[in-house]
């Protein structure tokens, strides 16, 4: 009988679904106050998370108590993003009671994958930065690490993308309008942030010099804890996230003073500190408001953390860096480093240079770009009137690091000196966030091999030989848990039978899948499931564009931030020319393909959304386009993010992962998708260099400038008009942006995207790499068409991908930076 199915986990392994079941039904009314007859989807879900939650707060409550009894040494990951999506589907298959919930709902009537079909994703984060936070708590939890991670409990995440005439509209994104049940509220541990103001230099009664900040305003930082389930359940750690809202006792003053107005503006003020996500990816923001977010999280962290240490070591600081371990997830939470120096001595009376110790030894710092703008610079002017003591702090970090640490390796050198110098002249004086994050850091990491390479030789080479060991590489990983195990559930279980099922938390047990590679029969059941995989998205793409694509036809898919430097625009041009080869030899040889794209420009980023507008109107033509007799589909899905994101790469053949060499760090979609068997093409950038490693040369198809060649193009001066008069295919596909082919009656709408591949110098390379790219194409057609060749590429991709578990990345912190210890909690 259904109802007798256990689940394998040992905290969950006596659980039925008839009992499971029980408690959906008592939590539907006891907790949630409504009955089987009146009940909404949503009040399914809330009782199923209820339910679930029984189990979590059990876990969560010995994983605390097990960590205050040992005084673990902890990792407290400061991040402004977590791009978390969904958590029932997830924390149901970390506590291994996915089926029997699946069971339970199923004798209600209910389809298991409709109600998590409710669940607003948690949508705090950008792109990959905040996707990777995600994936790293998750690791940390499963691991059995003792960590935190600290971020803000932005009311709006990132917008809903809708399009209009192909358009981008951002839409506000409401992920808890209606309260989500997987956060708790923790007043007991509210902050109070001061802000603006100025500071009052004092000298005390033995004729020292006192500085005293009286802040201009305070706001208050209201913590909200989101369960974070480890694989199998034993540990469940925290991602608190602060909510900022107008400080009460610092409201009586303006009420009384004010009157009822000012007193509210005061409120809407502080209340909008955390009122929204910063849309913008790899661009600096540039704004007051999100200096004042930066510090309210940093801020609210760092004491909470204090609050906690003292609990147990009182003002003995000696022990400080031992117990605690700050990640600077990017320069977003840099300022947390004259924070925490500004508490040791202006609060605690601690002599500078030991403060500085201890900060040193604290703080780490993770890059994750090396664009020129999205290096953070503030305005010292903008510092000064937000955070007026924190500048002062900063300008004696940056005079003792030049006149002792750079004075003494480059003696007399200005030039070395101005451009560490943490204050970058100008007309206007700016803060450089990165050189502080360096210099307060103990290490500093990129995030794949060739990408740290570059930080070391290109970003920060003065600072690598000031401090040889303080340079390192962590490259990223994604967890499997989500990105295989959960989002596609028929290669699981194929995997499951073939090496077992202990691959989520070891994925090196798929290298095993290898002697399977060649076996025709299991090679069928492989392609099978991606088949199937396939229909399901088709139907997702029938639901949110109406457009009906064959799944048969090869799923080609770039899934990411809509960025010049990602180049979805030289996907763009390369349909065209199928388009066009296509219109000019209806006999092209091409295997059917369909065009997958999902992907969100900042709001502000005109051309991104301009190349967004020009995919979807090429997608209408082609698309209805009968001549070409459905060899080729466009599809632009809109509001791409976690929730959508797993149910594309499942159901992708081919991944897009096409950036100039050298500008994408990592990369996390590309080791996502071709975990889930498709084949990369790709240029030799961040990750896609480690990915072709593991999976062979065969199985991978790479094209284009490498690093070094793209350094010698720029240096010899690069003429985009050169390929365009070269290359006839170049040239008419650029030409057709100008025509209204494409945009009837309204030529010209394109030519934004034309114009900047060629007056506007190309800065990417499109057309250098154009005729590589195309080239790489032909070869993943022919590749295609060799049915059992695929195939085997397809697993052999699955079997290889090991290296790239975010489990790996988080050991390689621990042992390289963190030096933590695990506690895995008992189960009795
Ligand atoms: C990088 O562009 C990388 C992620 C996570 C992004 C991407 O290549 O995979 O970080 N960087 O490390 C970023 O968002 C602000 O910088």
């Amino acid at each position: 009988m259904a109802n007798n199915s256990k689940t394998s986990f040992p905290l969950t392994a006596d659980v039925t679904a008839a009992a499971f079941k029980d408690s959906i039904l008592k939590h539907l009314n006891a907790t949630h106050g409504t009955d089987v007859n009146k009940a909404t989807n949503r009040s399914w879900w809330d009782a199923v998370s209820s339910a679930l939650n029984e189990y979590v707060y059990n876990s969560l409550s010995q994983t605390q108590r097990t960590y205050f009894e040992n005084d673990t040494r902890a990792v407290h990951y400061f991040s402004l993003e977590f791009l978390m999506g969904r958590l029932t589907g997830n924390n149901l298959h970390n506590l291994g009671l996915y089926t029997v919930a699946q069971e339970a709902l199923k004798e209600l009537d209910i389809n298991i994958e409709t109600l998590v079909d409710e669940e607003e994703d948690m949508a705090l984060g950008n792109g990959g930065l905040g996707r990777l936070a995600a994936c790293f708590i998750d690791s940390l939890a499963t691991m059995h690490l003792p960590a935190v991670g600290y971020g803000i409990h932005y009311e709006h995440g990132l917008f809903r993308q809708e399009f209009q005439d192909g358009h981008q509209i951002e839409r506000p994104d409401s992920w808890r309008e209606y309260g989500n049940p997987f956060e708790i509220c923790r007043p007991e541990n509210v902050q109070e942030i001061p802000v603006y103001g100025y500071v009052e230099t004092k000298f005390d009664d033995n004729g020292h010099i006192a500085k005293v900040w009286h802040p201009g305003r305070v706001i208050k930082g209201v913590p909200w804890d989101v369960p974070v389930v480890g694989y199998e359940g034993t540990n469940v750690n925290i991602l608190r996230l602060w909510e900022s809202r107008a400080s009460d006792f610092f409201n009586w003053d303006v009420f009384n003073a004010g009157g009822y107005h000012d007193a509210h503006k005061e409120n809407v003020e502080s209340e909008t500190v955390s009122k929204v996500l910063y849309p913008n990816d790899e661009t600096e923001a540039g704004k007051e408001l999100r200096l004042i977010q930066q510090y309210f999280f940093s801020a609210c962290s760092l004491k909470d953390i204090i609050n906690r240490y003292q609990r147990a070591h009182g003002e003995d600081w000696s022990k400080f860096s031992a117990q605690v371990a700050v990640q600077l997830n990017d320069t977003h939470p840099a300022v947390a480093i004259p924070e925490l120096m500004r508490i040791l001595v202006d609060e605690f009376n601690q002599d500078w240079d030991y403060a500085w110790n201890v900060c040193r030894e604290t703080f780490s710092y993770t890059n994750h770009t090396l664009l020129p703008e999205a290096l953070e610079k503030w305005s010292v002017s903008l510092f000064e009137k937000v955070l007026p003591r924190h500048l002062e702090i900063i300008y004696e970090i940056n005079r003792r690091f030049l006149n002792d640490e750079v004075e003494a390796k480059w003696p007399g050198n200005d030039t070395i000196k101005s451009k560490l110098s943490i204050i970058e002249e100008g007309h206007e004086r700016m803060v450089r966030m990165g050189n502080l994050s360096v210099i307060g850091s103990n290490k500093v990491n990129g995030v794949a091999e060739v990408h740290s390479a570059l930080v070391k030789s290109d970003l920060f080479p003065e600072f690598d030989a000031l401090w040889p060991e303080k340079l390192t590489n962590v490259t990223n990983g994604v967890t499997p848990r989500r990105w295989l195990k959960a989002c596609n559930p028929k290669l699981s279980e194929l995997i499951d039978a073939t090496v077992g099922d202990k691959w989520p938390t070891n994925l090196e047990l798929l290298r095993d899948l290898d002697k399977k590679a060649d076996d025709a029969e299991f090679q069928k059941q492989f392609m099978a499931i991606k088949h199937e995989n396939k229909v399901e998205l088709a139907s997702v793409i029938k639901e949110l564009t109406d457009v009906e694509v064959d799944p048969s036809a090869i799923f080609d898919i770039q899934i990411k931030r809509l960025h010049e430097y990602k180049r979805q625009h030289l996907n763009l041009l390369h349909i065209m020319a199928l388009y066009r080869r296509l219109l000019q030899n209806p006999d092209y040889d091409m295997h059917p393909r369909v065009f997958i794209f999902g992907a969100k420009a900042a709001p502000g980023y005109k051309l991104a959304k301009d190349i967004i507008y020009a995919i979807n109107k090429v997608a209408d033509k082609v698309n209805n386009d009968e001549r070409i007799k459905g060899k080729l589909k466009v599809v632009f899905l809109p509001n791409y993010r976690v929730s959508l994101a797993e149910k594309m790469i499942p159901a992708a053949d081919v991944s897009e992962q096409i950036s100039t060499a050298g500008k994408e760090a990592s990369g996390t979609g590309n080791m996502k998708l071709a975990l889930n068997g498709a084949i990369t093409i790709g240029t030799l950038d961040g990750a896609n260099i480690e990915i072709a490693e593991e999976v062979g040369e065969d199985n991978v198809v790479i094209f284009g400038l490498t690093v070094d060649e793209v350094k010698a193009v720029n240096k010899a001066g690069y003429s985009p008009w050169d390929y365009y008069y070269a290359n006839p295919e170049i040239k008419a596909v650029l030409d057709w942006f100008e025509t209204d082919y494409f945009t009837s009656g309204k030529p010209g709408e394109l030519a934004s995207i034309k114009h900047s591949l060629l007056e506007g110098g190309d800065p990417y390379l499109c057309l250098a790499d154009f005729d590589g790219y195309s080239k790489a194409h032909e070869q993943v057609n022919a590749k295609y068409i060799d049915k059992q060749g695929w195939a085997k590429s397809a697993i052999l991709n699955t079997a290889y991908m090991g290296k790239f578990n975010s489990d790996r990345s988080i050991q390689d912190y621990v042992d390289r930076i963190w030096k933590l210890k695990s506690y895995p909690v008992k189960v009795n």
